[in-house]
């Protein structure tokens, strides 16, 4: 079944290249992805339209008005329903949110889809929130200036596990986080490269070896060091879900700090 994404938002413009190019061009030709883009504007209403306001209490920046958001929510439900879909959950893109990981992103690319809403200015007034928003999502600890780009990451970390979507099956069986660690290094041709400067840079010499045991174990390894080294936490969280072995502790416990 394909994933819906009906998304509001200020700037439908900022959507056209995810439908134009690369893995997700083919996650929606293949309307494995169907997205639907609610211009905002559209649902404004007077001479000049507006969709934001000043933010009682004072203050500065803008406050995305309610009303708009309303009424663009109530044509989406109608065109939900109009479709045969059932009715999909309403997510805020905000630093406020609880931070994504790709668990989630691997639940809603088997759900039917979500209602994404793209924040402006300082953000949305509450009472929208309150009333309509079922989740608010961040996609990090840092600012931007509009919720278009989460809502991008968001589609595109959904439209690549679709089935089909991807060459290779098994290429997100071996994603960074699929088992909650960081990837191992990759390396291609040539097997000795040559940088302008003069260095030679060979390839780590069991990628060669064809001992699949062996690469496999070293790819491990390697998951293992560089998770520890950067990303102690998620180390820790793997052990919680007993997904360590024995040999994994052991590796560990002998990585120089
Ligand atoms: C950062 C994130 C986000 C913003 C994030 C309201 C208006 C919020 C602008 C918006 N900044 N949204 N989702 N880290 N800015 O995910």
């Amino acid at each position: 079944m394909a994933v819906r994404f009906d998304v509001i938002t200020l700037f439908p413009e900022l959507f056209a290249p995810f439908q134009t190019v690369g893995v997700t061009r083919r996650a929606f030709e293949s309307r494995a992805v169907d997205v639907h883009l609610w211009p905002l504007r559209d649902h404004a209403e007077g001479v000049y339209r507006r969709v934001d306001d000043r933010p009682f209490g004072g203050g500065p920046g803008m406050v995305m008005l309610v009303e708009p958001l309303v009424r663009a929510l109530q044509a989406i439900r109608a065109d939900q329903q109009a479709a045969g879909g059932e009715r999909l959950p309403v997510i805020l893109f905000s630093p406020a949110g609880r931070p994504l990981t790709q668990s989630r992103v691997q639940a809603l690319a088997q759900s039917a889809g979500a209602v994404l809403l793209c924040g402006r200015y300082e953000g949305v007034d509450q009472r929208f929130i309150d009333a309509y928003v079922d989740e608010e999502i961040s996609l990090g600890d840092y600012v931007l200036s509009g919720g278009e780009l989460p809502a991008l990451t968001l589609m595109d970390a959904v439209a690549r596990l679709q089935p089909g979507v991807l060459h290779d099956a098994a290429s997100h069986e071996q994603d960074s986080f699929s088992d909650g660690l960081l990837d191992c290094p990759h390396y291609s041709r040539p097997e000795m490269l040559t940088l302008p400067e003069g260095q030679e840079m060979g390839v780590p010499s069991v990628l060669m070896s064809g001992h699949h045991a062996h690469i496999a174990r070293w790819r491990r390894e390697q998951q293992l060091a560089i998770t520890a080294r950067r990303r102690p936490e998620l180390i820790e969280a793997a052990r919680a879900r007993g997904e360590l072995s024995k040999q994994d502790e052991h590796f560990l416990s002998n990585l120089p700090l």
